[in-house]
């Protein structure tokens, strides 16, 4: 078996077999409610959460943002993609006699420990090359013992500029001098039907939001790319009126989650003067209920108002 062959078959651009951590501070930090509720999945102590592994491979797997007009985060279709090569790698591992299991780890900070990455001002990790546009994908392994070689660690660098950009531009003011609050977050806020008001209001793209990582400079010399004719599985239109099969064949089932797509595509209708829409939005508040009713709703009322 040659790990590093099987790495770069499965399509990452990288993967660093490193120690299976245990993160006694960050772990207490988490219980401190200092994280995000997306957080409570990671298991800080990862020895403990998979005795039975011998080290962790962290895949990286590098994207190009959509154009800005075409409203859609490129991050959740690189994301789905990057998954779904994991899952492959994972088989080719079990296929060659190892044990190997998705883990859920704080993957920012061990690529931070050991000079793989660094942290910008947005709370973003940056590796050289790349930006800030990459995932980051984990599997727990067991490997044979001369299989188990390390990646040795880096010296930790900077990168950022501290150029402010992504203060200035945080639709939430989620960056601060003090560091980056997530409470401030859009995206933290848009995992359902119902979004508070203040985030319906600055939402820019459909799944989360780019601003941070467009201003900053450090990725500027990443191209954007326009949608493909598969991607327009995202019109607003389509998701307006329920049509999600395709658009979440490119984003994973589990994005579908109570209308959180239907209603994304509303407000962002609302916040593009999309008046074109307001039959579709109406018909649709017509035949719903509950708080993906209450969202229909508010982007008819903004529409109605331009
Ligand atoms: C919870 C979560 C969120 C929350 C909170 C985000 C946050 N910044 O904390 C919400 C839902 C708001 C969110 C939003 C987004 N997220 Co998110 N999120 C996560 C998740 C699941 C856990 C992160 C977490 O625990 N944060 C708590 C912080 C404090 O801990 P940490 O991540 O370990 O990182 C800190 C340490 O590394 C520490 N640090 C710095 N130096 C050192 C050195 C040492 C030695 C150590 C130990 C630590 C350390 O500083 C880091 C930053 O605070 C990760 C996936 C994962 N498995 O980790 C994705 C992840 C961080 N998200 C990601 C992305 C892409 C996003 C969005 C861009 C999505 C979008 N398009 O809207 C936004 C960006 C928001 C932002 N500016 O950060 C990517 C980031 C890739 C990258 N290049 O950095 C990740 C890694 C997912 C992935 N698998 O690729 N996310
Ligand atoms: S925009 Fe400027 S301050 Fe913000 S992360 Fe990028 S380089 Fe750092
Ligand atoms: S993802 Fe958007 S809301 Fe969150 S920190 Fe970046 S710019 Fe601010």
């Amino acid at each position: 078996m040659n790990l590093a062959e099987l790495v770069q078959h499965a399509g990452f651009a990288a993967g660093y077999l490193l120690p299976v951590p245990q993160y006694e501070e960050w772990t207490r930090r988490r219980a401190s409610g200092a994280f995000a509720p997306e957080a409570d999945w990671i298991e800080g102590d990862a020895k403990t959460a998979y005795p039975w592994a011998n080290g962790l491979l962290l895949l990286i797997w590098p994207y190009r943002p959509y154009d800005p007009e075409a409203g859609l985060s490129g991050y959740y279709p690189a994301s789905n993609r990057s998954y779904h090569a994991m899952m492959d790698l994972k088989k080719g591992l079990q296929a060659a006699g190892v044990r190997a299991e998705r883990a859920a780890v704080p993957v920012r900070s061990i690529l931070a420990e050991h000079g793989l990455a660094t942290c910008l001002d947005s709370d973003m990790l940056y590796i050289p090359g790349l930006g800030t546009r990459f995932v980051i994908q984990a599997l727990a392994v067991a490997l044979p013992e001369e299989e188990l070689v390390f990646t040795p660690k880096r010296t930790p660098f900077t990168a950022c500029i501290h150029c402010r950009r992504c203060q200035n531009a945080c639709p939430g003011g989620a960056i601060s001098p003090r560091g980056y609050d997530w409470r401030g977050c859009l995206r933290a806020f848009e995992d359902g039907p119902g979004m508070p008001e203040w985030v319906m209001e600055k939402m820019t793209c459909l799944l989360g939001c780019e601003v941070c990582q467009d201003v900053c400079p450090l990725n500027h010399f990443i191209r954007p790319r326009p949608m493909t004719e598969e991607e327009s599985a995202f019109d607003l239109d389509k998701l307006i009126a329920g049509d999600l099969k395709p658009a979440l064949s490119l984003i994973g089932k589990n994005m579908k989650k109570g209308g959180k797509l239907t209603a994304q595509a509303a407000v962002l209708a609302a916040n593009q003067n999309r008046t074109d829409l307001l039959p579709l939005l109406e018909e649709q508040a017509a035949r719903t209920d509950g708080p993906l009713k209450d969202t229909l709703l508010w982007a008819i009322s903004k529409l109605q108002h331009i």
